[in-house]
């Protein structure tokens, strides 16, 4: 039989405050269109938890006018909890690490424009380097890592994880969100992925990529890689976490091992808002169906829309609402981690 889980007695040893300085050199020097809020600055240099935020759930994920809603209330939640939000994305050809109210608000009514776009990892240099009309980008999962990580920023919260697309083995479709967390140092909050992807090949490819799985979850109990509306998805989560201390305490003991590959803490999504599994596979699996031939960056809006349609919004609730528990979830960690750093 299994022992109980312990409770952490010691800290890991400290030390990590040079990796925050050896960023805050590049922060000081960044070129011109690389934007970073005052509140983030400050909040940088005082070595004050940090949270980041992408937005490619605002022009991309959550429809209007209530992404703009939505981007405030997850501002507000991660304050609420100690931290400093740092939303991240492209405005006007230009990279904003903390955005304002007034940019939020910009960028969220910008959505559905053609200016504005969804930003990969591979299109981040574009956005700011072309020479066309200049672009709005809402920053995907891969996009906005690879920002955060440039600016020291530890933690990251968001809705949905992207992965392997159904048929993905030959469609070759795999989201850039998996890579990037192969490659880079970085904490992600996330309530799994949506049922129209491959959990399965998802976990294998993050297996291989050397990236930490886990999800909040009590010990002895089934904790399954959370299914986005669902809590369930029917594969077990490879590790539990019960806490946020616990997570952060991993990713600091990564930080101690200089592991150079990113952490995935599934918080799977409240009870309450819950829609059960056996309700949503049906609607994932048609919208999936209508939307087969649509490929590349354009497939996960047009399933996402579809099923918002055919939920009639009740998707969008519990979307609002476990992103907003991830914020939350994100800011704890990232307080946590700031402790372990002292
Ligand atoms: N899944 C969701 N909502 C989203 C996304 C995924 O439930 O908004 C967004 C995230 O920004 C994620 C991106 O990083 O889609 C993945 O897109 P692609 O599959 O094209 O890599
Ligand atoms: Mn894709």
């Amino acid at each position: 039989e299994a022992e109980p889980a312990k409770t952490p007695r010691e800290r890991p040893p400290k030390g990590s405050t040079k990796i925050i300085t050896k960023k805050f050199k590049w922060i000081m020097k960044r070129p011109e269109n690389i934007r970073i809020s005052a509140d983030v600055l400050s909040g940088m240099s005082r070595k004050q938890p940090i949270l980041g935020l992408e937005t490619a759930i605002y022009t991309h994920g959550f429809p209007k006018p209530n992404n703009f809603d939505l981007a405030m209330e997850m501002e507000e939640m991660v304050r609420a909890n100690g931290a400093i939000p740092a939303t991240i994305g492209i405005l006007n050809g230009e990279i904003y690490i903390g955005m304002t109210k007034d940019q939020l608000k910009e960028l969220a009514e910008s959505a559905g424009s053609e200016k504005t776009i969804k930003v990969s990892q591979r299109d981040i240099a574009y956005t700011i380097g072309q020479m066309g009309p200049p672009l709005n980008g809402g920053t995907t999962i891969a996009a906005t890592i690879q920002i955060a990580a440039l600016s020291g920023i530890r933690v990251v919260a968001t809705g949905g994880l992207g992965g392997v697309h159904k048929g993905g083995e030959s469609s070759m479709d795999v989201s850039a969100d998996l890579a990037a967390l192969g490659r880079l140092k970085i904490n992600l909050v996330t309530s799994g992925m949506k049922s129209f992807l491959d959990t399965a090949r998802t976990m294998e490819y993050l297996e291989t990529q050397g990236v930490f799985v886990s999800t909040f979850g009590t010990r002895g109990e089934r904790v399954d890689i959370p299914g986005f509306y669902s809590r369930e998805s029917g594969y077990r989560s490879p590790h539990i976490v019960e806490s946020a201390e616990e997570a952060a305490r991993i990713a600091f003991s990564a930080d101690m091992l200089k592991l150079t590959t990113g952490n995935v803490f599934f918080n799977p999504i409240p009870k309450e808002y819950e829609i059960p599994k056996s309700e949503m596979d049906p609607i994932i699996e048609s919208a999936v169906e209508k939307f087969k031939s649509v490929t590349g960056k354009d497939n996960t809006p047009a399933v996402l829309n579809e099923i918002l349609k055919e939920t009639e919004g009740r998707s969008i609730e519990a979307n609002r609402q476990l992103v907003l528990d991830n914020a939350k979830i994100g800011a704890q960690v990232a307080v946590h981690i700031r402790k372990f750093e002292d």
